[in-house]
C-alpha cells in the first residue's frame, strides 16, 4: 500500500489540474459569449434584433458576419417617436453602409442590408445620435 500512496497523490493532483482547466476555459467561454453592455461582442448568425425604448436601444453592440447579408429586426417601443437603425463606417456617419427607414413606435420593421466588408463600425439612430453603439463585421483585431 505504501508504494500505491504516491500514484494516488499524482491521480489526485491530476484530476485537480484538468478541473482547474475545465473550469478556466468555461470561464472564459461565458465571458466571450456574453455580449450585451460592455463594449465589442461576436457575430452570432445573420439576424440580428434591436429594440428602441425609453430613447435608448437594448444594445450597444451588434455583429454579424462578414460578406453576407443579413437582417435586423427592430423594434420601436417609443409611442409617437421615430427611431431608425443605421450603419456607418464610424462615428463622423460620412460614410454610410445603410440606412434603416424610420419608424414611429409602436411599430416594427425588418430592415435588409447587403454583405458588409470585415471590420469594426458604428451605428445609431439617426434623430437621436446618442442612440449608438459598435457595429462589428466579421472578427475584425481589437482597436
Ligand atoms: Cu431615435
Amino acid at each position: 500500500m505504501r508504494t500505491r500512496r504516491p500514484v494516488i497523490a499524482v491521480v489526485l493532483a491530476a484530476v485537480a489540474v484538468v478541473s482547474w482547466l475545465a473550469l478556466t476555459a468555461a470561464g472564459a467561454f461565458a465571458g466571450g459569449a456574453q455580449q450585451s453592455k460592455a463594449g465589442p461582442c461576436s457575430p452570432n448568425g445573420t439576424a440580428l434584433s434591436v429594440t428602441a425604448f425609453d430613447g435608448k436601444f437594448d444594445k450597444d453592440c451588434l455583429a454579424v458576419p462578414a460578406n453576407q447579408a443579413f437582417t435586423i429586426d427592430f423594434d420601436n417601443l417609443d409611442r409617437g417617436i421615430p427611431h431608425n437603425v443605421a450603419i456607418y463606417e464610424d462615428q463622423t456617419a460620412q460614410k454610410t453602409f445603410y440606412k434603416g427607414e424610420l419608424i414611429e413606435g409602436p411599430n416594427k420593421i425588418t430592415y435588409s442590408v447587403q454583405a458588409l466588408p470585415e471590420g469594426r463600425f458604428f451605428f445609431r439612430c439617426d434623430p437621436h445620435p446618442d442612440m449608438a453603439g459598435t457595429f462589428i463585421v466579421g472578427n475584425p483585431p481589437p482597436s
